[in-house]
């Protein structure tokens, strides 16, 4: 049995006597306590009650989960469709817009180890056509915590990138960012960045060369830290080959994510994965108020129907964006507690 967490009252007693300069001794005094006395249940703050978890029912000690992740149209469904030979087992997005942002897993038996289970979890990607980043982030963190906390493995996980893409797209570099705070530097080394859709490339050479680039730039720091590299060839065995490497029970992973918010009872926002995004939203937030100053001033008083109308959507847009920093605001408790090198 994990014993319970809440024994470090002691410890956040303690911090009543201490000054905000000692507070990071006392932060690795309260992370190495929360360390050794267990991860304990995660409270669930952020959870809500139609989101999707694992229902423990469904669940067999030895499974083992992986998470597939990347932009939105990447392939994710797809890679999860085949690998467990269901056409149907998660939507498959056939235009512009993203399928459906909710988080969906399929439990598949491993064809190369009958007896062991794996649990392949389909993500939204952080650029979805109707839900916020702040919302996409919390449900994958969400589903992680609650996974984590009633002691399932995740055994790695698969990021996919689209090979077709000819040059790193903005929406691209955020998920890969996000991609990589959730898992953290521990995880990369149960990490399979995995190209896809090598079959609609005019010529193999092309993707040959991008493949080369990926390597040597964006995922440099992530292969040096042990993530490994694969292409998907679109077919349920080429699936298999890619996932083997890390369907090793011995070799299993705890996301960086899973650790902040179970062991570490941190509030999303206070997460690495929480930092990244509201300083990318903060960072749009300015470039919108810059665009919609600009726009003012041209507009000028005069009746330019078209500049009304950006100007608008721009004041939408912003006003969105507000919102979302506003819920990635770290709640004041919860600072004042870190003051004194607690979360
Ligand atoms: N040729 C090819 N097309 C793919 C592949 N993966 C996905 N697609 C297509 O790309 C589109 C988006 O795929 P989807 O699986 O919904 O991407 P997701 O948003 O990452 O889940 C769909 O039209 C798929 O048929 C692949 O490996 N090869
Ligand atoms: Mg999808």
């Amino acid at each position: 049995m994990q014993p319970e967490r809440d024994g470090c009252g002691y410890i956040k007693r303690l911090s009543r006597f201490c000054t905000p300069s000692s507070s990071q001794h006392f932060r690795l005094l309260s992370d190495t306590l929360m360390a050794i006395m267990g991860k304990g249940k995660w409270k669930g703050k952020e959870q809500r009650p139609d989101d999707t978890v694992m229902n423990p029912a469904e669940v067999q000690p030895n499974d083992l989960i992986i998470p597939v992740m990347g932009p939105s149209g990447a392939g994710k469904s797809t890679f999860i469709n085949t690998v467990v030979r269901q056409p149907d087992a998660t939507l498959v997005g056939h235009d512009l817009e993203s399928c459906t942002a909710k988080i969906k897993h399929v439990i598949c038996a491993n064809p190369k180890n009958p007896g062991q289970r794996v649990v392949f979890v389909d993500t939204p990607g952080f650029d979805d056509t109707y839900e916020d980043d702040s919302e996409i982030l919390r449900r994958i963190a969400v589903w992680l915590a609650r996974s984590y906390s009633d002691d399932r493995t995740v055994a790695g996980v698969v990021y996919l990138h689209e090979i077709t893409q000819t040059r790193m797209l903005g929406t691209s570099r955020k998920n890969l960012t996000m991609f990589q705070k959730l898992c953290g530097d521990e995880g990369l080394k149960n990490v399979i960045l995995v190209t896809t859709k090598w079959t609609s490339l005019p010529d193999e050479n092309s993707g040959v060369k991008r493949e080369e680039q990926l390597k040597n730039t964006f995922w440099k720091d992530m292969i040096d830290q042990g993530s490994k590299i694969a292409r998907f060839h679109d077919t349920c065995e080429s699936a298999w080959d890619i996932v083997e490497p890390i369907l090793k029970e011995d070799q299993s992973t705890v996301l960086h994510i899973q650790k902040e918010l179970v062991e570490l009872k941190k509030f999303l926002p206070q997460t690495e994965a929480g930092n990244a995004l509201r300083s990318t939203l903060s960072d749009l937030v300015e470039t919108h108020k810059k665009t919609i100053s600009q726009l003012r001033s041209e507009k000028g008083g005069q009746g330019n129907e078209e500049l009304h109308e950006k100007l608008r959507d721009t004041e939408k847009e912003l006003h969105a964006l507000l919102k979302q920093v506003q819920e990635l605001k770290v709640p004041l408790g919860a600072r004042v507690r870190s003051w004194f090198g607690f979360h």
